[in-house]
């Protein structure tokens, strides 16, 4: 960025962190406060961004917000939200709601992870569940939180309705089916350690807040089980958890790891044991029909086949469905080998489909995929269904084996015979 453009986009920043000001005083708790700025007296002011030499990410989020104050926007989280998501998007109304800025938080599937449903509940967060009533054109922008646009279905329908993105803040591999006006992708490890630095470098968090108590203790379980308790965490999560730690409403935070896992996700967890099995260290598992409602406890199950003694890599997988919708297989992978990519890992194995789309993705240490069933959809008698789930089963597992080198792609040609061959074996 040449010298001209920073100064000019710092002229701009100041504008931007006084109306930011102005935004919160609208609560009374801040109002007494000043912002403090560039984090000096936060966590030493690190991470990377040379004081007042270097535009930080949080300075054009500014602008951006800064440029549609009093605006209607529209967040779009995944359609099985994840505490990442959620506790994001949170994060992004709150500091959105400086700038006069109205957010709607809307989610086009189902949140069926108990302790995800917990956090909903406890910290009072308010999601839309989309459904067609509700009219897309009232939003002037449309923001990704935790997603690029490829694991929700709001993307078409805001496309069709002529919303556009205006920012992405993600940490998955860059997907580029979208662009947006302001877009901060980072391989970090939650989109909440993103949205923590925001807070702290511009929007600081009051620990007399009510609001800003919940939303610390939103954040800080998202980074908590997208890093696997700390394990995976980096030097920057760890920061985002230490900035976020002084607001922490620990009773809260327990309340929302104590939640037990439903019935329905035990028994998928234990037809994945019983369905695995173990090549070079992955560990791979299909558990055939899963309700739609259910679909959360697919990752649960990768998750857990990763805890047996030698494996590296677990992918579950099963066919979703749901009355009168399409149906879809939908898969999980979890890793701890560290030189396995899961994104690459996935799109290689499974490729793409007619239009182009890989059938998965993926960040550092987890991916998922979804295939849709198409012509064979539909629930019909017992074995037209199993033999459905057997030719599946049976084309994710080679897809799967032949990408960990397990077997050979052994394509055949010699059961599609022309009409006028011998068929010398029958
Ligand atoms: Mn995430």
């Amino acid at each position: 960025m040449s010298r001209e453009k920073q100064a000019a986009l710092g002229r701009d920043r100041i504008g931007g962190m006084e109306s930011a000001a102005a935004g919160l005083a609208t609560d009374p708790t801040v109002a007494a406060e000043p912002l403090r700025r560039d984090g000096k007296d936060n966590l030493n002011g690190v991470g990377g961004y040379q004081e007042r030499q270097e535009r930080r990410p949080v300075d054009a989020l500014t602008d951006t917000l800064e440029a549609h104050r009093g605006e209607r926007h529209i967040v779009a989280i995944q359609n099985f939200p994840d505490p990442d998501a959620i506790a994001s998007a949170l994060a992004h109304q709150i500091i959105a709601a400086t700038f006069g800025i109205t957010v709607d938080i809307v989610y086009d599937g189902f949140i069926s992870h108990q302790e995800n449903l917990a956090l909903v509940q406890l910290l009072q967060i308010e999601l839309l569940h989309y459904d067609p009533t509700i009219d897309l054109k009232q939003y002037q922008g449309s923001i990704f939180i935790d997603n690029q646009g490829t694991t929700t279905t709001l993307t078409s329908k805001l496309r069709e309705a002529g919303v556009k993105p205006l920012v992405i803040v993600d940490h998955h591999e860059r997907q580029g089916l979208i662009e947006a006006v302001f877009t901060d992708i980072r391989k970090v490890g939650a989109t909440a350690t993103i949205y923590a630095e925001y807070l702290r470098e511009a929007f600081p968090l009051e620990k007399n807040n009510p609001q800003h108590v919940r939303l610390a203790t939103a954040l800080m379980h998202a980074i908590r089980t997208e890093t696997n308790g700390m394990i995976r965490a980096r030097e920057c999560d760890f920061q985002a958890a230490g900035y976020l730690s002084q607001f922490v409403d620990t009773t809260l935070l327990s309340e929302i790891l104590n939640v037990k896992r439903s019935k329905r996700a035990i028994d998928i967890i234990n037809l994945a044991l019983e369905k695995r099995i173990v090549r070079d260290n992955y560990s791979i598992a299909g558990v055939g029909y899963v309700r739609y409602e259910d679909r959360d406890a697919i990752p649960q199950a990768a998750d857990f086949l990763l805890t047996e003694e030698n494996i590296h890599t677990a992918v579950v997988y099963g066919i979703i469905t749901k009355e009168g919708e399409r149906e879809v297989i939908i898969g999980s992978l979890r890793t701890s080998k560290v030189t396995l990519n899961p994104d690459q890992f996935l799109k290689s194995a499974l490729g793409r489909d007619a239009t182009g789309h890989y059938y998965g993705g993926g960040k550092h240490e987890a991916g998922g995929f979804e295939i849709p069933i198409g012509f064979l959809s539909g629930t019909y008698d017992e074995d037209f269904m199993r033999s459905k789930w057997k030719i599946y089963d049976a084309m994710v597992k080679r897809k799967l084996l032949e990408k960990i080198g397990v077997i050979e792609n052994q394509s055949t040609s010699a059961v599609i015979r022309q009409p006028s061959a011998e068929r010398p074996e029958e």
